[in-house]
């Protein structure tokens, strides 16, 4: 019996130190973590609130020519008529609040002189493009949630009342449908819209003679931006309304050529590295709200790696050497961890998990060049963000990496003859092979133009979908010399959208598919979003090519 217990507790002592040596896996930087998040919070910016007023009483009307077929129309009533008549008999109204905005949005019903003996029952549609408003929502065919759409069912139970639409908005238009009366007259009245923002700044006029099409497109990046300007760069403040690693890289480029928020930069990188995983991979999106919490197991690899490029870019802009020093270690353990996945020094596509690579919202999109490229390009940008701090020493075989991943990518991928490069088993011609392969610096400037001038010209070649991926796309027209070309393609893409109404950047636009939604709905395509913004960093940074 004696010996049974002793059996028994030194099988159970050997248990718990196994437990024990389990539950003491460390948490890369723990000692850290606190310190990043609470220089996230200090770092909380301050948001600027404008009451915004309707500006106009809108109908929509169907016309082919027009962006998605619709197109809206002022009805020419003064906007008073809706606090003078009864809104019964006239059972719906659209507003027009002249731009788009974000924020918050409130009414007064008022009686008109018997007292309410039932509720009244109102359906609100927020819009930021007018197919929201005239395409039907259900049954819904989208992959998102239903409810990312902006409509609302209000129950008024008394009256006077205040309706107070609880959560955040992103729209210009606002549709107010009367679903269920009684037999009092009622009218609507003291519309407002508290718009929010943390791009406080001021951007810098544009040159005197500049391009009218390029003043346009400046100006509605530049709301695009100061939209998904929150408390953290949101991607789409209609939708996810949260803080992606690509959006941010993008957003903070153009932020500091324009409303120069550094404070909200700062807040991203730390909430960011606050919330990387345990082993220290940084998750692609975080929330913020209730509390910060990472999306679990969201990692995208091509993002992970931009976010080192992030933050030179902002201890360049800023001189900020505390911040850069103080996530440095992400930055390299990013590098270090990609480098697990390469084999014969090309990323490995086979080893890497579940996880997706963005890139472009193009499913048919080989992205194995494309990584390379990427990965080639990060490493070289976080080698100098070491240079800069004067720790290079601690990745002294960086640089030998970026070279033998550019030899490795000549070989496996570029076809001589042809100029141009393959991605994948069948050898896939996109535009994102030749542009990553460009930023890499693994083409020189011949080999690069001619890459980009064959894919340009060839129909078959994979194209590009979003101008999230645009921005890649222009940077590399700049880097191979192609200055006119990159200048044209930036006013035909962007400026496409002006012609078709935008008052901001869309996520997804293909020009040659208006109804182009990653999420199988049009109107769940967010029609602010962020990494549309960046002709506004492009217009600004190479001022000789755009500013004329
Ligand atoms: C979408 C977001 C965002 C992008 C990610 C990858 O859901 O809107 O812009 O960064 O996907």
């Amino acid at each position: 019996m004696k010996s049974l217990k002793i059996i028994f507790t030194l099988v159970a002592a050997s248990l718990l130190t196994q437990l024990m040596a389990q539950d003491v896996t460390p948490v890369r930087w723990a000692d850290k973590r606190a310190s990043w998040m609470q220089k996230a919070a200090e770092n909380m910016p301050q948001l600027k609130r404008q009451d915004i007023k309707p500006v106009a009483i809108v109908r929509s009307v169907a016309d082919k020519s027009a962006f998605q077929g619709w197109r809206m129309e002022q009805t020419g009533e003064p906007l008073e008529i809706l606090s003078k008549e009864s809104f019964k008999p006239r059972k719906e109204v659209i507003l027009d609040l002249g731009d788009h905005y974000t924020g918050y949005f409130s009414f007064k019903v008022l009686d008109m002189g018997l007292a309410a003996d039932a509720p009244l029952r109102f359906r609100l549609t927020f819009a930021e493009v007018p197919t929201e408003l005239n395409t039907p929502f259900d049954p819904y065919p989208g992959s998102l949630s239903r409810a990312w759409l902006q409509d609302e069912v209000i129950t008024v139970m008394r009256l006077p009342y205040e309706v107070k639409v609880e959560r955040r908005l992103a729209c210009r238009y606002v549709k107010i449908e009367l679903l269920a009366q009684s037999y009092y007259d009622f009218v609507l009245t003291d519309f407002n819209f508290r718009a929010e923002t943390s791009a406080l700044g001021q951007a810098a006029e544009l040159a005197e003679g500049t391009a009218p099409i390029i003043k346009k497109i400046n100006d509605i990046g530049l709301k695009t931006l100061s939209e998904c300007m929150q408390t953290v760069y949101e991607d789409g403040p209609k939708r996810d309304q949260r803080l992606w690693i690509g959006d941010l890289y993008l957003e903070a480029l153009a932020n500091a050529y324009s409303y120069k928020n550094h404070d909200l930069t700062r807040r991203c990188l730390y909430l960011l590295a606050g919330m990387a995983d345990e082993e220290g991979f940084l998750h692609a999106t975080v929330y913020e709200y209730p509390a910060p919490r990472p999306q679990t197991d969201q990692h995208v690899m091509d993002y992970s790696l931009l976010y080192g490029v992030a933050l030179k870019e902002y201890f360049k802009e800023t001189g900020d050497r505390a911040t850069a020093e103080d996530l440095w270690p992400v930055v390299k353990y990013q590098v270090e961890f990609a480098r697990t996945y390469l084999k014969d020094n090309v990323y490995d596509m086979d080893k890497q998990p579940s996880w997706w690579l963005v890139f472009d919202w193009k499913d048919d999109l080989n992205r194995l060049a494309p990584m390379q490229g990427l990965m080639i390009f990060a490493i070289e940008q976080s080698y100098e963000l070491a240079q800069m701090l004067g720790c290079e020493d601690e990745v002294a075989d960086w640089p030998k990496v970026v070279k033998d991943m550019r030899k490795a990518a000549r070989t496996k991928f570029y076809d001589k003859k042809l100029g141009v490069m393959k991605s994948g088993p069948d050898a896939q011609v996109s535009y994102l092979s030749q542009v990553w392969m460009i930023l890499s610096g693994t083409l020189s400037e011949k080999e690069s133009v001619r890459a980009l001038e064959y894919v340009l010209a060839d129909k078959a070649a994979c194209y590009i979908g979003s101008p999230y991926a645009y921005h890649y796309l222009i940077e590399a027209m700049i880097q191979s010399g192609m200055e006119e070309q990159a200048r044209e393609m930036l006013i035909s893409y962007w400026g496409d959208m002006v012609k078709k109404g935008a008052d901001t950047f869309w996520e997804v636009y293909d020009p040659n598919d208006d109804f182009k939604s990653p999420y199988g709905f049009h109107p769940m395509n967010s029609y602010c979003h962020a990494w549309s913004c960046t002709p506004v960093y492009f217009i600004y940074k190479y001022k000789d090519i755009f500013q004329r």
